[in-house]
């Protein structure tokens, strides 16, 4: 018998076998190659989109264009992969409640989502938690964590969500995730308003338009909260015009014995009714206060006279300053119990 060709054989196989697992490594290295270039490419196009964003509210007029227009172009090409990819928050955050009430027909109009820690800890601590890193993601969690959470409430009335513009790059992108929260917790888009927050001044009003006009496209409602209150004033107003006004708390703290703010808001009344813009006044704190707003003809009321901001939970209004006709449902998540309040 001759061996030498079983031997040749055997070599052969051996040959081919290491030639396999030599293959198979290599595909598995290519593979984690690949998987790591996806990643840097996806972080580096959001520093690239975040320096572009960030110098053209820096920059000079002619350069913002330019690079809007070179913004536009990339956030064409890779939709929203800030909020996608795979970006660590950091720290995790829940919701408290406020309610939004209407005098004229007796009701919750709407509550109000705010920022809480899961310790109960403020706004404050935790949107200074906020970086360049996590701006996107953090927005698209409070819009889902607001619709969860009110749904879980089994919130009947419209729902209120706090947003920060300068968060968003292409509006109908940045909505996606907020209308499947929506539908997947069977929350109505029209009983949704984006209340526009800002800090800031805004850097760029063609932008911010362009957000107004496409969540009013998608039925959703539009707000522009603390109405008179740093950047949030007529400025804005004329740039586009919301579905409603929240008057800011210093206007309405103690107005019943302030003529300046009573003949300011009759002013900001005025504007509003020409435009077909319902006025919320917030930050009510006492029956006086209410009582000179109501005689203007304002219904719509949020502030502490009524309720608190409740956690995780729906405020129960006192029946002294709000006789609901109608109960309402309050859930309260924590003790997991339903009550009628
Ligand atoms: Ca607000
Ligand atoms: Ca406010």
């Amino acid at each position: 018998m001759d061996f030498s060709n079983v031997k040749k054989k055997i070599e052969c196989c051996e040959f081919f076998r290491r030639g396999e697992k030599y293959i198979a490594k290599l595909n598995q290295n290519l593979a984690n190659l690949f998987n790591y270039m996806s990643k840097l490419f996806c972080a580096f196009e959001h520093k690239y989109r975040l320096g572009i964003f960030l110098q053209s509210s820096k920059s000079s007029k002619g350069t913002k264009m330019q690079l809007n227009s070179q913004t536009q172009k990339i956030t064409t090409q890779i939709g929203c992969a800030a909020c996608s990819y795979e970006t660590a928050l950091g720290f995790d955050f829940t919701m408290a409640f406020q309610p939004i009430v209407d005098l004229d027909n007796n009701e919750i109009f709407a509550q109000e989502a705010l920022v809480r820690g899961l310790g109960r800890q403020s706004a404050g601590e935790i949107i200074s938690k906020i970086n360049n890193e996590n701006l996107y993601k953090f927005d698209q969690m409070c819009r889902v964590k607001a619709v969860r959470l009110a749904s879980k409430l089994n919130v009947k009335s419209h729902l209120s969500i706090n947003f920060l513009p300068n968060a968003v790059y292409r509006p109908e992108n940045c909505l996606r995730t907020t209308i499947k929260a929506a539908n997947e917790n069977n929350f109505p888009l029209e009983k949704i308003i984006f209340e526009i927050t800002e800090v800031e001044k805004v850097s760029d009003n063609s932008h911010l338009k362009n957000i107004v006009t496409e969540y009013q496209r998608q039925s959703f409602k539009t707000a522009i909260d603390d109405f008179g209150a740093g950047y949030s004033g007529l400025n804005l107003l004329s740039v586009f015009q919301p579905d409603y006004l929240k008057l800011d708390m210093e206007l309405t703290r103690a107005i019943n014995t302030n003529p300046v703010k009573q003949s300011i808001v009759k002013g900001i009344l005025h504007v509003a009714r020409d435009l077909g813009i319902a006025i919320i006044a917030e930050g009510i704190e006492t029956k006086d206060e209410l009582d000179t707003l109501r005689e203007f003809g304002i219904n719509l009321f949020q502030g502490y006279y009524f309720a608190k901001p409740a956690f995780e939970s729906l405020a129960e209004i006192s029946p002294d300053v709000f006789p609901l006709a109608n109960q309402t449902e309050t859930f309260d998540l924590e003790n997991e119990m339903l009550c009628v309040g």
